[in-house]
């Protein structure tokens, strides 16, 4: 009996390790598992050290083939051989990483006939990362070039390479002038060695006064000789340590940096300045367009008002990097109309991994759907290049929770396809970083697809925006407000509720935003009756009893959707729990964790908002909305404290 039970045991447990064993993260979405046994011949390169050690399968051929696209690539099988051709080594790594994807994606990979190239030439991470390891708006622990090391680093390089990506800016926008000093160059130098092996070129944020703060000078105004002469000097240098450098993404003017118009001069010839320099050297210049000053009567209309009367004249190595959105990566914005307006400037869309107003590394929102909501309004063609502001720390998953990473993914993917679905690149993600088990893989594609709805609707729906915490951006703040503070700085400037309703009115009545989008669209949005619901209270000053699509006032719409927001989490939560049989014990309980944070911190957004905006409405809750426990000023008393540099512990605990 004794033997029976203890062989049972054994038998078990045997089960349980081979189907779920532990797991941290730190793998990634590159878990191959056991070492690669096959034959691999052609050119000697990194896609070969990949597959040596990793594919499974038939022999494999790697070849060069002139009249393929740059990093595009070719995957063939004849005669019982799978080849691999491409233009250069790039090519052959993405081509490397595709047949690995299919071989973990459990896919059949006895016949391929597959051509690939990648939609932007131009797929960059920006990391927001400070000399002193902080990481602005990160919250997966410090930064990972502070102290950077070659396993970690080659570990880096892979992930990005696996999906495509193939630029990488190291450090913070908001750069201090020393990211170009001599001895900062010989560390970049050193990380630049390590990414290139896998197609991978630096790039650097820098400060436009570098030449008062770094070169003793005592102007930065880009037309000064002595200035001129200074950047061509400090690039000569970058050059000569890093021949592949890519070149310099810069903010100014914006939020206290420095830049051109301080010295009388436009946008246009700052950068223009440091794109003449770099151009001989094969650089170019990401020109931020993220600029805002507190006079604007709408913050929202600034990045077109400043820049669309600069049109032609860039020069031809300046990209305009434009965030998705006109105001600040909000759960939902707009497009941001420069994107549809500029016909003669290069745009390129910045994104934000990093969830800074999206529950930081707390709440499981997946945002390809946010950024395919962007690229059905954005053509992809319009644009030159994609970036997107890492997610990336040292903590051992790399992103602070385990679903984040597929945000990085997701960007790469998107980068190379913009036409991939959410469905496709969650189901894609989900069998590389968990498991093929199709119990597994549907329901929790069905949760990610549904994830970022959710996000909006317990945080900031119909439009509403910008309604966080003053500082950190996590929670709930619609009353924030600091005596003297700059107004577009505070919640009112952009809810603006008052007894009549909700919404900052940018119709033609009002600030008359609706008029920077191309005329249908403008037409639509400029009517209440047509605007898109999801953008009401963004584009309209809307009447409490506005009657919505669905037959309700606007304010009970507003009360349904922030508790739909919570029921829906709560449903992601259930959907997490019955993934325990499929899921290793560290991972399974990391993500549950998170997922109890976000159920609790939806309640704490529908119940702060709510009460709050209801001072202004003076209209009860429907009975059929759960009812806040709390009154709004408990509500108002919580706070969390925590810097922007770092993810909250643990989030609404009342
Ligand atoms: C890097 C927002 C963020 C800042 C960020 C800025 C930017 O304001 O809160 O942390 O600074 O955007 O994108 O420059």
């Amino acid at each position: 009996m004794k033997s029976f039970f203890y062989s049972l045991m054994t038998t078990i447990l045997l089960t349980v390790a081979t189907t779920v064993s532990a797991e941290d993260g730190s793998a990634l979405w590159l878990r191959f598992g056991t070492q690669g046994q096959s034959d691999v011949t052609g050119v000697k390169c990194t896609a070969m050290d990949e597959l040596k050690q990793h594919w499974q399968g038939g022999p494999v051929v790697l070849k060069k083939q002139k009249k393929i696209a740059k990093d595009g690539f070719s995957i063939t099988t004849k005669g019982g051989k799978t080849f691999i051709e491409a233009s250069n080594d790039a090519g052959l790594l993405y081509g490397a990483f595709h047949l690995l994807r299919l071989q973990q994606t459990g896919k059949d990979v006895s016949n391929l006939h597959i051509n690939e190239k990648p939609f932007f030439d131009l797929r960059i991470l920006n990391h927001w990362d400070n000399p002193n390891g902080t990481v602005e708006r990160g919250f997966a622990g410090k930064s990972i070039f502070q102290y950077p090391d070659a396993e970690k680093m080659k570990y880096y390089a892979r992930a990005n390479a696996s999906i495509g990506i193939n630029g990488t800016v190291l450090n913070n926008v908001n750069a201090k002038p020393e990211a170009l000093s001599t001895e900062n160059l010989q560390k970049v130098k050193q990380i630049a060695e390590w990414l290139r092996p896998y197609g991978i070129r630096t790039y650097l944020s820098v400060n436009f006064a570098s030449p008062i703060k770094l070169g003793g000078l005592d102007t930065a105004d880009p037309l000064n000789p002595q200035v001129v002469d200074w950047w061509k000097k400090k690039v000569a240098e970058i050059y000569q340590l890093i021949p592949d450098f890519g070149g310099f993404l810069v903010k100014a003017n914006s939020e206290g940096e420095p830049g051109p118009c301080d010295f009388g001069r436009t946008h246009a010839e700052g950068a223009n300045m440091m794109a003449d320099i770099l151009r001989k050297h094969g650089g170019i210049v990401m020109w931020r367009a993220f600029v805002y000053n507190p006079q604007s009567k709408d913050r929202a209309k600034q990045a077109y008002e400043e820049f669309m009367p600069l049109e032609g004249q860039f020069h031809d190595n300046v990209i305009i990097q434009v965030k998705n959105g006109p105001v600040d990566f909000q759960p939902r914005e707009p497009y941001s109309p420069l994107f549809t307006a500029a016909q003669k400037t290069p745009v390129m869309v910045e994104f934000q991994i990093t969830q800074e107003y999206l529950g930081a590394a707390n709440h499981l929102v997946f945002l390809a759907p946010m950024w395919r909501e962007f690229f059905s309004y954005v053509q992809p063609q319009k644009l030159r290049a994609m970036a997107g502001v890492a997610n990336i720390g040292t903590d051992t998953n790399w992103c602070g929770h385990h679903f984040a990473q597929a945000n990085w993914y997701a960007f790469g993917r998107l980068a190379w396809d913009p036409t991939l679905t959410t469905e496709y690149i969650a189901d894609e993600w989900l069998r590389q970083t968990f498991s093929n088990d199709e119990r597994l893989v549907r329901p929790m594609t069905q949760v990610m697809a549904e994830s970022h709805e959710a996000c909006v609707n317990y945080m900031m729906p119909l439009g509403l925006h910008h309604i966080f915490a003053g500082g950190h951006h996590y929670g709930p703040e619609p009353w924030y407000d600091v005596p003297g503070i700059r107004r577009d700085w505070t919640p009112q400037y952009y809810h603006r509720a008052d007894s009549i309703g909700l919404g900052f009115d940018r119709t033609r009545k009002g600030s008359n935003a609706v008029e920077q989008y191309p005329a249908s669209l403008s037409a639509r949005l400029n009517d209440i009756n047509t605007c898109p619901e999801e953008f009401l209270a963004w584009f309209h000053h809307v009447s409490w009893n506005h009657k919505m699509k669905s037959g309700r006032t606007f304010w009970d719409e507003l009360c349904h959707k922030y508790d739909l927001g919570v029921h829906q989490t709560r449903q992601f939560l259930t959907s997490w729990d019955n993934m325990k049989p499929f899921v290793d014990a560290q991972r399974f309980d990391e993500v549950q964790r998170k997922l109890r944070i976000q159920t609790r911190d939806a309640v704490w957004w529908r119940d702060a908002c709510l009460l709050y905006f209801q001072q202004f409405s003076k209209l009860p809750i429907p009975n059929d909305v759960e009812h806040p426990i709390h009154n709004l000023d408990e509500m108002m008393r919580y706070k969390i404290n925590i810097s922007m540099y770092e993810n909250p512990a643990y989030g609404y605990d009342k």
